[in-house]
């Protein structure tokens, strides 16, 4: 029996981890340098959210250790590392080169090495395949096999899962690739479909991210056209949808967060621009993207600006600092962004996330509402859809402005309160 290797265990590496362990097909091994994380996995407790993962979990059969010597024997290295982006957006990719180097001294001649973090086209072949080369003497082909297979968790999703989702393959033979194939075959039931190089393999995961992203800042560009003209945007959009081919809605918000969406497109753009080629349809979408934080900041000062009210001093209550609804992650959150931006502007900025006890400065959401004069809701968890106008009335919160369009804008009509949403003029 074959032992599989995975380096990094977070919500990509743990539920493949727990595939790998569950088919019987493979002696499975789990390594991350997060020791805290191993401990958890080690006393029964699941690091992510995910039944299938907490159920394997609990059962403590998952053989995982910070020690890197968990690889030594292993023939397959899954390969499960973030790859951000550093401040000035441009890759990130010491975490992978880092994992490369971790496995190195594991590696013998026939390893299969594959990649399931997001990269752009060129990263295995120019960096990842070198690197290996450099570090064992082995040569690719002969000495180990690469393969890509992105990965496409979607934390949360009740419906698909690692084991549903249909996966692409490429990798550096047409062997290697029918190799790679097998294994995922084994373990999950999804479609795999195999690629002709490393190259179209990282392609197709920066290209269905970069797609979503500019999806999403087409209908922020039409949230700040619409509201000038005082066209609804949502309306407009939900009558849109009804067509029942060629458009497939997105909507407006404060701002796009996340370790995908607003990341994937720069690796991209940098890589291509090194080819010679400016994407400059994807760098506009990026700088819209971007604006919406200080946009949302900018249609409060208007709404406070009527009640003649300066930003500076008043009480803002920010809801929400996860970069999306009911989850606990906060990575490129337009909610950070928001508090940064409110802060340098002066107003007293009180913060309160039910995922983020810890970083907010109210201790719940009542004790935001008594603080705040005007509330900005920039996560849409479902803790905060119950609010109503008669709910912020009574803690005299005067401004509602609705980052994510989360509440309902008809229930705000004839109040006195002043309600303003992204695209819901
Ligand atoms: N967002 C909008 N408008 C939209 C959709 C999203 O403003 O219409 C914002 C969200 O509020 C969030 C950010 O964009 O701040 C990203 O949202 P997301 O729903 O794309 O969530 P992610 O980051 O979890 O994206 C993942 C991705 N999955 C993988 O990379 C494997 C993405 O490819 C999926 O399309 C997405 O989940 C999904 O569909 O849920």
């Amino acid at each position: 029996m074959e032992t599989a290797a995975v380096i990094g265990l977070g919500y990509v590496g743990l539920p493949l981890l727990a595939a790998l362990a569950k088919s019987g097909k493979y002696q499975a091994k789990g390594f991350d340098t997060d020791t805290q994380k191993i401990s958890l996995i080690n006393e029964g407790i699941c690091p992510i959210v995910d039944d299938e993962c907490e159920a394997i979990i609990a059962q403590k059969i998952l053989a995982v250790s910070a020690d890197p010597q968990i690889l030594n024997g292993a023939q397959v290295f899954f390969v499960c590392v973030p790859t951000p982006v550093h401040g000035d957006f441009s890759p990130d990719l010491d975490p992978l080169v880092s994992a490369i180097e971790q496995i190195a001294p594991f590696l013998t001649e026939g390893a299969l090495i594959i990649i399931e973090s997001t990269i752009n086209p060129g990263v295995c072949d120019e960096i990842i395949i070198p690197l290996i080369t450099e570090k064992t003497g082995l040569a690719a082909g002969s000495g180990f096999g690469i393969a890509h297979c992105p990965e496409r968790i979607n934390p949360g999703d009740p419906q698909w899962k690692i084991g549903n989702i249909p996966r692409n393959i490429g990798a550096n033979t047409p062997e290697v690739c029918r190799r790679a194939a097998e294994i995922y075959r084994a373990i999950l039931t999804a479609e795999i479909y195999e690629m002709a190089t490393l190259k179209e393999a990282e392609a197709t995961k920066i290209i269905e991210n970069a797609f979503r992203d500019i999806n999403i800042a087409f209908v922020n560009e039409l949230a700040k056209s619409f509201d000038a003209m005082g066209i609804d945007l949502i309306s407009v959009l939900k009558g849109a949808a009804k067509k029942p081919f060629g458009f497939l809605p997105h909507f407006p918000g404060c701002g796009v967060g996340g370790h995908c969406i607003p990341v994937d497109p720069y690796y991209l753009i940098n890589r291509a621009m090194q080819s010679g080629f400016d994407h400059k349809f994807l760098r506009l979408a990026r700088e819209i993207n971007n604006s919406m934080p200080a946009y949302t900041v900018e249609i409060l000062r208007e709404a406070l600006n009527d009640l003649a009210m300066p930003l500076k001093g008043s009480q803002i209550g920010v809801l929400g600092i996860a970069y999306k609804g009911n989850v606990a992650d906060k990575r490129e959150s337009p909610a950070l962004k928001i508090i940064d931006l409110l802060r340098e502007k002066g107003a007293v900025v009180h913060v309160f996330d039910p995922y983020f006890p810890t970083e907010s400065t109210c201790a719940g959401l009542e004790a935001l509402l008594e603080a705040s004069e005007a509330v900005v809701i920039a996560t849409e968890h479902d803790a905060f859809r119950a609010l109503s106008p008669e709910v912020f009335f009574r803690y005299n919160v005067r401004i509602v402005i609705d980052g994510k369009n989360s509440l309902r804008k008809e229930l705000f009509r004839g109040s006195p309160l002043i309600y303003r949403g992204i695209g819901r003029a």
